[in-house]
């Protein structure tokens, strides 16, 4: 860091240095003093220390910054009812809570509706594949082992209906939801903790957003129980939510960012079968 006494030019190393010794702990006098005694013009340090420190502080505050929140779905809960009006079915408010937005609820589905969206889904079970963000295309993942298939939105009638429904409760466009994903989870099969949303850092996370944006909410449904485990867990929360056929949890993110606090896994099944249909909620029409 020795002066160039000709034109004592603030350069790109001297930056880096004031702000390593800022960062090493050493007081301001002392690193000024260091500079004056390696021939630096006081006026001239003073002024690197200011600029080099400053901009590095702006740097540092905008890689923390989150990016900017978006409205998300929600249910009417305003005054705490224990039954949402979804249309054509009463719907029951077993939990909910509001940092991060996470809602549980009953009497989603009917029984002979869970069977049914089984039974439509069957053959076409294969094993999931999810999203790649680094591509901006579909793989096999280990974290998921469970078997799954897509159904087109409003498919069949009764998918139709389901969504209408879902609209409702969520108060969100029915163009903005993915197609209903079914998924099977066997004993031993899991979906390992992960966020919905897409990173924003993955290269191929802007093509997957210019169909629909951001996914904004989730509704996992369960269709069919299993005797033991496959609860959808929330780590950061340590919130488990009881895999209850008919019954469905809800939460939202209102930006792509782990504040959310929305991280969640499906538990291992350890006995009997899990079946579930997954809505992903975009921020626009999903066409
Ligand atoms: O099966 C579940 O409980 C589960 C857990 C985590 C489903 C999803 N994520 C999902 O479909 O996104
Ligand atoms: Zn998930």
């Amino acid at each position: 860091m020795a002066a160039n006494t000709s034109s004592q030019s603030i350069t790109p190393q001297l930056r880096q240095w004031i702000v390593e010794q800022a960062q090493a702990g050493h007081a301001a006098d002392v690193v000024l003093q260091s500079m004056r005694d390696a021939g630096w013009d006081e006026d001239v340090a003073i002024e690197a220390m200011e600029t080099s420190l400053r901009d590095h502080l702006e740097q540092a505050a905008k890689a923390a910054s989150l990016p900017p929140a978006v409205p998300v779905p929600e249910p009417d809960l305003a005054d705490a009812p224990l039954y949402l009006d979804a249309g054509d079915r009463r719907v029951h408010v077993l939990s909910m809570q509001r940092e991060p937005r996470v809602v549980v609820f009953g009497n989603l589905l009917s029984d002979e509706e869970c069977e049914a969206l089984i039974e439509e889904a069957r053959p076409r079970m294969a094993r999931s594949r999810t999203v790649a963000t680094k591509t901006g295309g579909e793989e096999i993942n280990v974290d998921r082992t469970s078997d799954g298939m897509f159904f087109q939105r409003a498919e069949t009638p009764l998918i139709a209906r389901i969504e209408d429904r879902i609209a409702r409760l969520l108060r969100w466009p029915l163009e903005n939801g993915e197609g209903l994903q079914i998924l099977h989870y066997g004993p031993g099969t899991e979906y390992k903790p992960h966020y919905d949303y897409f990173d924003p850092g993955e290269p191929g996370t802007p093509t997957i957003l210019r169909r629909g944006g951001q996914r904004v909410g989730t509704l996992v449904m369960y269709l069919g129980e299993p005797e033991q485990g496959g609860a959808t867990v929330f780590p950061d929360i340590q919130l488990e939510v009881a895999p209850k056929r008919g019954n469905a949890v809800f939460f939202s993110y209102e930006r792509p960012h782990p504040s959310t606090r929305t991280l969640h896994g499906g538990a291992p099944v350890l006995q009997g079968e899990k079946w579930i249909a997954t809505k992903w909620l975009r921020e626009r029409e999903f066409a």
